[in-house]
């Protein structure tokens, strides 16, 4: 029985980058003194989504692709819990791409991180959405968000750029914390086993973080700046876009907050039956 109340130890790889998303997050909950039973993660299937089991907060683990409508229910059923929906490419960006773009647009309270491999890792090295390959040039998810009405918050992290990607979680939490909406940070999380990217990505990456001439809350710079980048090869890390006057979605009134005498709906009760009665 204890053992359904304590946090498993990682399953990964050795080398594998979601540990470092997995530190990243811990330490950042952390610093930001969230206490663990104001903290649901939820997690889609892959290697990413058993994040999840290993750290001691409220957790869920969702279907392959569902973990963003389950992530929104969460949020609007108890807007005091902090909210991070976690996963992995195909997850978010093949099976559950329906999802991630009505999630941009509606904005709820809630974090969503991915862990980007470019390739299905659980199931043994399947080309994502995400991957360059000779069939197709990959996605690129933080430009899909961009072109999303209502995206109010899209970073890209690295997970062996452990400084910035603890920056960047901080960020994402307290933009979702501030009653902003849904803050998207995507983090290329290298598969060693399947697709190791660790060398290409970093040498593809462009820190905007570092750019003092980089606004992030400027959209078209954030656009411009990704389609530039993308013709030569290369892509772009840190805060891509941010709007500090989005209001994430209101929820519904709370299941949780509600008078649920069911005296008080009596009448209305029994009008419904008295209509089924032949
Ligand atoms: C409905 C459904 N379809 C397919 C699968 C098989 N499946 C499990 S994980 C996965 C993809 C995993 O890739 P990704 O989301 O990128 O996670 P990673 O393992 O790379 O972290 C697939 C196709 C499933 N579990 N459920
Ligand atoms: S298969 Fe790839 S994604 Fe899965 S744990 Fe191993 S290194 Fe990580
Ligand atoms: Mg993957």
């Amino acid at each position: 029985m204890t053992k359904t109340y304590t946090p498993a130890e990682p399953i990964w790889c050795a080398g594998c980058g979601d540990f470092g998303v997995q530190g990243a997050l811990e330490r950042s909950l952390i610093d930001l003194n969230i206490a663990k039973h104001d903290v649901m993660i939820l997690a889609g299937i892959g290697c990413s989504g058993t994040l999840q089991n290993n750290v001691g907060t409220y957790g869920y683990h969702a279907l392959h692709g569902r973990v963003l409508p389950a992530a929104t229910g969460v949020a609007f059923a108890n807007p005091d819990l902090t909210v991070i929906a976690v996963g992995g490419d195909g997850d978010g960006f093949a099976i559950g791409a329906g999802h991630f773009v009505h999630s941009v647009k509606r904005n709820p309270n809630l974090v969503y991180i991915v862990m980007n491999n470019s390739v299905y890792g659980l199931t043994k090295g399947q080309d994502s959405p995400t991957m360059d390959s000779s069939a197709a040039e990959g996605l690129d998810s933080t430009r899909l968000a961009l072109s999303i009405p209502g995206a109010s918050f899209i970073a890209r992290g690295f997970s062996r750029w452990s400084a910035q990607l603890h920056e960047l979680t901080v960020a994402a939490l307290e933009h979702t914390r501030a009653g902003r909406g849904f803050a998207f940070l995507e983090v290329l999380s290298p598969c060693v086993t399947y697709n190791d990217t660790y060398a290409s990505w970093e040498s593809m990456l462009d820190n905007l973080d570092e750019d003092p001439d980089y606004d992030p809350t400027d959209l078209s710079m954030a656009f411009s700046r990704g389609v530039a980048l993308d013709a030569e090869g290369r892509m772009p890390a840190g805060v891509i876009y941010r709007n500090d006057g989005a209001v994430g979605k209101e929820a519904p009134p709370s299941m949780a907050g509600q008078d649920l005498n069911p005296a008080q709906h009596l009448d209305a009760y029994r009008g419904i039956m008295n209509s089924y009665a032949v």
